[in-house]
């Protein structure tokens, strides 16, 4: 199964390039478009309707000022939606994260930290690794690589301070 991206902008790029890596680590692949909920409507129905027919399981929609990309991706799927607000105005990203996060009732979209594209990824795996134990297992390696990261940083800190 794949992940869809769809962004607002060229501008957006940067941020969503965590995502990418990330999905590219676990295997996933990605279907990735610019569209824009208020300058190219049509073309988010469309590729949101292609994405699901091409068997997409999970969307990730990234837009920074009033951003309505994910909630309107949200309106034509109900596929899970992951939305990513960007830091592009002089609001640093509170008018994205309040415009995705407070979605009216009845179209929800899982709203992540302001240029958080990593965590969208990590959840989009989550979300298909329901139906895929392999993908569960790369998961549970993932989290064991973390912890052993900390750990090392531990002993840094303790080699540091002579402990
Ligand atoms: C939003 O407006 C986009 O998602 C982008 O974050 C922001 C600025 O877009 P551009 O003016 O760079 O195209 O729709």
């Amino acid at each position: 199964m794949k992940v869809a991206i769809i962004m607002g902008s060229d501008s957006d790029l940067p941020v969503l390039e965590p995502a990418m890596t990330t999905l590219a680590e676990f295997g996933v692949g990605v279907e990735v478009t610019v569209a824009s909920a208020h300058r190219t409507p049509e073309k988010v129905h469309e590729f949101v309707a292609k994405a699901v027919a091409d068997g997409a399981g999970a969307f990730i929609a990234a837009a920074g000022a009033a951003a309505h990309l994910p909630g309107v991706v949200a309106s034509f799927t109900t596929l899970p939606v992951i939305g990513v607000p960007v830091n592009s105005t002089s609001l640093g990203g509170m008018d994205a994260l309040l415009s995705i996060a407070q979605m009216p009732p009845g179209i929800p979209v899982a709203t992540m930290a302001i240029n958080g594209a990593k965590n969208a990824a990590l959840f989009a795996v989550q979300v298909l690794a329901t139906a895929d134990p392999a993908l569960r297992e790369k998961l549970a390696e993932h989290r064991r690589a973390m912890a052993a990261e900390v750990e090392k940083k531990a002993a840094k800190v303790a080699a540091t301070l002579g402990q």
